[in-house]
Parts: C-alpha cells; structure tokens; sequence
C-alpha cells in the first residue's frame, strides 16, 4: 500500500469562503483522501491557513485588533467551518507558526548557499504619514485612461489596466489617505528563478502527463512564458522575518518573506506542526524527504494557484539541492459561477460557506458540488440546479430506495434481514451489474475525475432502484413470500454497500446507513469485487433499524425562499 501525502490550496486567513472556493480545494480532496482511506492507504491529508500579508494586516487594522489576534480567531472560525463540512484533516495548520518560520528560513539559507537568491535594489513607494513602503495595491489615485478615482496602483479595477504606481494621478495612501509619498530605493531579496527555469522545465516534462490535463497546460503555458527572477520579500511588519544570520541588514529593515514564498512551504511546516504533537509516533520527514520514494504525493487547487504550484514552488525546492518532496499529480479546477457570473466575496455574491451549512446538511453541498465540479470547464450554481439535483439523486434514488426497503421489509418480516430462496438469475445479473459500475466508480476515483466517479456513483444507486421495479416485492409477497423476501435481503446489502462507496462523497449519511445493520465488527472498509457480485455482505437474521429520512425532499418554497435569501439572479 502507498503512503499519500495529500494537500489542498490553504484558504486565506482574511475573510469566510464561498462555495466556489471549496469546491476546487479543501473538499475534493476530502473526498480523494476519504477514498484512499477506505481502500486500505496510509493517508495524510495536509491543509492550513494561509496567514501572512498585506490583506491579513489591513483586515485588523479595521477590526482595531492586533493581526495575530485577528488570525488566531479568523483560523478557529474557517476550522470550524470545515469540521461542519466533515473534512477529514489529518492536520489543519497556520502559516504562522514556529515551524514554517523556521522551515521558510532554512529553505532562504539554502538557496542563498548555492547562489539562487540574491539581493537587489528598487525603487519602491515610501508613505511617510504611515512609516513604510506600500505595496502597489495599496496605493489609490485616479486612473490616467479612464479617470476612475479609486484606482490602484496595480490595476484599475474600473478599465481593468494593468498600471504603475507612478502612474496614477493624485496618488495616495490606502491605509492612511496621505499623499506625502515618496519614491525611495530599498533592497530586496529576489529568487533567480531564471538560473533554475532549465531544470524546472525537465521536472514539469517528466510528470505534468501524468495530471489531469487542467493543470499540465497551465504548467506548459507558464513555462512558455519564461520563468523570471522576483522579489521573494516585501515591507510588512507581519510575516516570516529574513534570517539575522545571513541577511542583517535586510533583518534589522524588518523585512519578511513574501506571501508566496512561504505559504506553499506550509504544506512541509503544517506537517511538522502535526508531527511536533506526537513526536514519538509522527515523522515529518518520512513525508517529505525524498528518499522515502514510496510517498505519493496529489495537490488540489483552483486553476489559478497552478502557475504558484506547478512552477514556482518546484523551483524553490529544486534550487535548495535538497531532497525535498515534490508533487506528483496536481489536480486543479475552474470556477464554479454563481448564475453564470463570479462569486464575489467583496460584494458578497453566491453561496459562503457558513451560510450553506446554516441551511442544509453538508451532505447536500458536498454531493452537489463534487458531481458538478468544474473540472473541464467553468460550471455554474443555481438555486434550480441545487434543488433538482437534491430531490433527484439523493432524495428520491438513494434516501428513497434505503426507506422503502427497510420499511417494507420491517412491516413483513419484523426487525430482521429476512431468511428465504437463494439467490437466482435476477441476483446474479444485478451482481454482475454492481461489480461492473463499481469497478467503473474505482477507476474514476483513481483518475481523480470527481464528476464521472459521481455518475458512476449514481449508477449503482440507480441499479438497485431498477432491480427492486423489476422484482416488485410488494406483489412477489402475496404469491411468492420466500422470493420477497430474497429480494429484500438482496436490497439491504446493496444499502449496505451503498453506505460503504458513498462514503467519500456523503459522509454522514453513509454512515447513517451502515448503522441501520447491526452487524460485528463492521467498518467502511472498501468492497471487493466479490462481495459486489455476491452481494451477500449482510446476511440472514441480521437486525436493523430504520433511520430517520436520509435527504429531505426541497419543495417549492425552499427554493424561492433561496433565492430570495441570496439573490438567485444573473449577473
Ligand atoms: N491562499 C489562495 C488564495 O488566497 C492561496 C493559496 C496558497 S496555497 C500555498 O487565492
Ligand atoms: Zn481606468
């Protein structure tokens, strides 16, 4: 069995997620980790927050609380969000933490020693009324093209124009409005990401055809562009301070690495913060040093976040010459649009998290979002889409099936999986029929293709409802009272199964439906194909109960009541 070492996109420190977010990070690779799990795989699924930077500082500053303050609560608020949704953390991290601090400055230490970074002088913005450089995005004035007044000094979010600071006129502050700016000359560290382009470039041939093809033509696309040397450390008082030991001068300016410099190394510092709380048991290194080449290693991300991953941050541990970990399959995602527009978390437009879980169980979201994930294209959100597909798949298919069954089989048989016939021709068939749309289910899995693994997933849901049309036991009783009952007993261990594969998508309805069996020593553990074929996993004189209703049925109202609550029109 592999060791998978799993990572998704750390969500950033400042502000709730929208569903859009989720979907294309944290759950599927729940959903991916939950399934190499199952199957028997020693799994370490890997996310944190991503804390440092500009976005972090201001937010506090509005809030009046110290950044560190303000992290601390924003990280127990976005945790406490993903526990909601059932994600599986093996370990969920902050960027802040003792351990990427130091793992971030032995990594500079590191490409320093062999001549990769490098210090420079620019000329850089300098707010006197504020004490510091700003960033470019951090400094406003009107746009020279179009005359919008709120333009930054990036870009003008009015024309879109990508812009110089020196460019906009009547240029200020953002943090304090002063415009007594000055342009100073200040030093900072740049990573010569050109001196390592050639060997990034070998690294990202000999494996990007292996990823789903998202990620590889983003990756190629990148490199095409050339890979150029940037400035890896910024003016901020919150970050990872650059080391005293080998850059004083920089160390006593009070300069900190750049955001993303040391975010992707939280995926090492996350997993050595993990280890330090058992130190005796965990390893880090065992999953991130390279001679222990039996660890697979799969990130999650939106599209996005591909160039950071696929590139830079391969170039970063390349250019240590240490045997650092690097990925092997990177599985990124498109947008998922909110009536066809973006989500927006400045003008609060879609579905956030909290707001989601306040509605509806997570295996709501979860089930939808995964089998409309927008893996090769943009996918879209709607009110219409969410409830149809609710009613549709989970209620009627799967909730519906499991209450029937159990239902009808209690009202004539008692409390029992009832005894009677052996199986026949229908069983054998239907065996056949699982075995193969389970193997397709796997195979998908392993492919990391969420929606086709979803439909698959259907599929088998789908087979148990046509087998029990076919056979009728409502009508096989009054004739035929040994072959309903072969029937039943043949339905309840396709729940049983049901509740064994679904787990990776519907967690806690899945293990709803194991419990209804009161069966020893039962776990999740995967189902072989054997046991599919023979469907036989829950035998005669097993007790069950009959859970509550699995997925409630949305009606009319619920859906206008949605939109109405979050605006469910186009953009
Ligand atoms: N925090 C994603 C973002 O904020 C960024 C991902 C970091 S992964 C190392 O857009
Ligand atoms: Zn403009």
């Amino acid at each position: 069995m592999a060791r998978h070492l799993i990572t998704s996109a750390l969500p950033y420190i400042n502000g709730i997620k929208h569903l859009g977010n989720m979907v294309g990070s944290m759950l599927p690779a729940d959903v991916y980790s939950r399934y190499l799990r199952q199957r028997g795989h020693e799994v370490l699924y890997i996310c944190a927050t991503d804390e440092h930077g500009t976005p972090a500082e201001l937010a506090a500053k509005e809030q009046g609380i110290p950044v560190d303050e303000f992290c601390a609560q924003a990280h127990d608020q976005q945790k406490a969000i993903y526990d909601g949704f059932n994600l599986a953390f093996d370990y969920f991290g902050r960027s802040s933490s003792p351990q990427n601090h130091e793992i971030t400055q032995e990594i500079a230490r590191e490409l320093k020693a062999n001549g990769f970074i490098e210090e420079r002088s620019i000329r850089q913005v300098y707010s006197n009324a504020d004490g510091r450089f700003l960033p470019d995005r951090y400094i406003i004035g009107t746009c020279p093209h179009c005359g919008y007044d709120k333009a930054r000094g990036d870009q003008c979010e009015n024309c879109t124009r990508v812009l110089d600071p020196t460019d906009l006129i009547d240029a200020r502050s953002a943090i304090s409005g002063s415009s007594d700016l000055e342009i100073r000359e200040t030093k900072h560290l740049f990573l010569l990401q050109s001196a390592l382009a050639g060997e990034v470039e070998a690294w990202v041939d000999e494996r990007a055809d292996n990823w789903p093809v998202l990620a590889s033509s983003i990756a190629r696309k990148w490199l095409t562009e050339g890979l150029h040397d940037r400035a890896i450390t910024r003016d901020l008082d919150w970050g990872v301070p650059v080391p005293a030991d080998t850059w004083p001068e920089l160390a006593a300016e009070g300069k900190v690495f750049y955001v993303w410099f040391d975010a992707p190394i939280e995926y090492i510092g996350a997993t050595k913060e993990w280890a330090d709380q058992d130190p005796e048991r965990r390893d880090w290194r065992s999953w991130w040093w390279e001679s222990d080449a039996n660890v697979h290693y799969t990130q999650f991300m939106g599209k996005d976040n591909v160039p950071f991953h696929s590139v830079m941050f391969p170039a970063t541990l390349l250019g240590t010459r240490a045997p650092w970990k690097k990925v092997d399959v990177i599985k990124a995602f498109n947008w998922l649009n909110y009536y066809g527009g973006k989500f927006s978390t400045s003008q609060r437009r879609g579905v956030f998290t909290h707001d989601a879980l306040d509605i509806l169980p997570a295996d709501y979201w979860r089930y939808f979002m995964m089998a409309n994930a927008p893996e090769s294209d943009d996918s879209s959100f709607t009110w219409e889409h969410f409830t149809a597909t609710v009613n549709k798949d989970l209620a009627d298919t799967l909730g519906n099936f499991v209450n029937r069954v159990l239902s009808f089989s209690r009202k004539r048989f008692g409390d029992e999986v009832p005894a009677g016939a052996e199986p026949g021709e229908a069983e054998a068939k239907l065996g056949a029929e699982i075995a193969r749309l389970l193997a397709e289910y796997e195979s998908q899995m392993e492919a990391i293709q969420f929606r086709k693994a979803a439909a698959a997933l259907r599929a088998l849901w789908s087979a148990g409802n046509s087998y029990l049309e076919e056979k009728a036991p409502w009508l096989e009783i009054k004739t035929n009272p040994e072959g309903a009952a072969l029937t039943l007993r043949t339905a309840m261990n396709l729940i049983h199964l049901y509740a064994v594969v679904s787990e990776p998508f519907i967690p806690t309805s899945a293990k709803t439906m194991r419990q209804a069996f009161s069966l020893e020593n039962d776990t999740a553990t995967w189902v072989n194909q054997d046991e599919a074929k023979s469907l036989a996993a829950v035998p005669a004189g097993t007790p069950f109960t009959i859970p509550p209703v699995l997925f409630a049925k949305l009606t009319d109202e619920d859906l206008e009541s949605y939109k109405e609550r979050f605006g469910g029109e186009s953009a």
